[in-house]
């Protein structure tokens, strides 16, 4: 036993959508333990930029431009990656998106378009990614859940419907591919301090000061943060780990929160 069951040197990993926020923090965490990272995203000039970025740590890194929605592009992107890069090791689903928008307000189609990046394609990549795994013997794919994976919150329910319909689709995939010695587990992130959540992060934000007094550990979640959850379960060291969701939350989904006077 040794710092070695962490080790992902000759590893690929492809983390979807990474380039900035959460996915662009694992990636590099996964890139610092050893993996050649590959990501990949529909703009050409954001993807540029990322790959610059991550050349710049030193890592080794390569991009695909392609929509994770359209199983087509999806098919041909990862025949590209593994013929040019090599055979993905790793999946990491990240790409997602969220709209905020109480229900009785929200159009279908953008219940929809939530739906389809951040469950429907999980699905589309796996499926890619997965026979390739499967004739290999083996695979980690780690889908990105959230805390909406298990709470509610006003204005996110196609967010909060896709990730609960996430953390299912961990466990189906865990059920059907464990066998094939492919480790499928979700993360689900707490409240971290990304673009994403830069709207209701700003300075006075009611949201702000709710997050911070609705988590122990009583801070924003920094990426950083999650690295080390996104190498373990991309790692040797969760060969017995499956259809698990790691919450990486300051401990927000052990507690039911506090009265504001303590
Ligand atoms: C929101 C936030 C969340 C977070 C995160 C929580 O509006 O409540 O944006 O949805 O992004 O996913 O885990
Ligand atoms: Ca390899």
């Amino acid at each position: 036993m040794s710092i070695d069951l962490f080790n992902l040197k000759g590893k690929i990993a492809l983390i979807t959508g990474a380039s900035h926020g959460l996915g662009m923090a694992m990636a590099k965490g996964l890139g610092n333990a050893g993996a050649t990272i590959v990501v990949n995203n529909t703009s050409k000039d954001k993807l540029n930029k990322a790959i610059e970025e991550y050349k710049a740590l030193g890592l080794n890194a390569y991009g695909y431009v392609f929509d994770v929605t359209d199983e087509n592009a999806v098919n041909e992107g990862i025949t590209k990656i593994e013929k040019e890069v090599g055979p993905i090791d790793i999946l990491v689903n990240n790409a997602g998106i969220i709209k905020r928008t109480p229900i009785i307000d929200m159009e279908v189609a953008d219940f929809n378009a939530v739906i389809q990046v951040d469950l429907v394609a999980p699905f589309i990549v796996s499926k890619a990614v997965v026979k390739g795994m499967i004739k290999r013997g083996g695979g980690k794919i780690i889908n990105i859940c959230s805390m909406m994976s298990e709470l509610g919150r006003n204005s996110v329910s196609a967010y909060a419907a896709a990730k609960g319909g996430l953390k299912m689709l961990t466990k189906s995939m865990a059920t059907e591919w464990a066998k094939y010695n492919i480790q499928t587990n979700g993360i689900g992130p707490g409240y971290f301090a990304t673009s994403q959540t830069a709207p209701i992060r700003v300075d006075g934000h009611p949201f702000n000061e709710f997050i911070i007094s609705r988590t122990p550990a009583a801070r924003w979640g920094n990426p950083e943060d999650l690295q080390g959850a996104a190498i373990f379960l991309s790692s040797k060291a969760s060969d017995f780990v499956n259809g698990h969701v790691v919450y990486v939350d300051g401990g927000i989904l052990a507690t039911i929160g506090k009265p504001s006077n303590e």
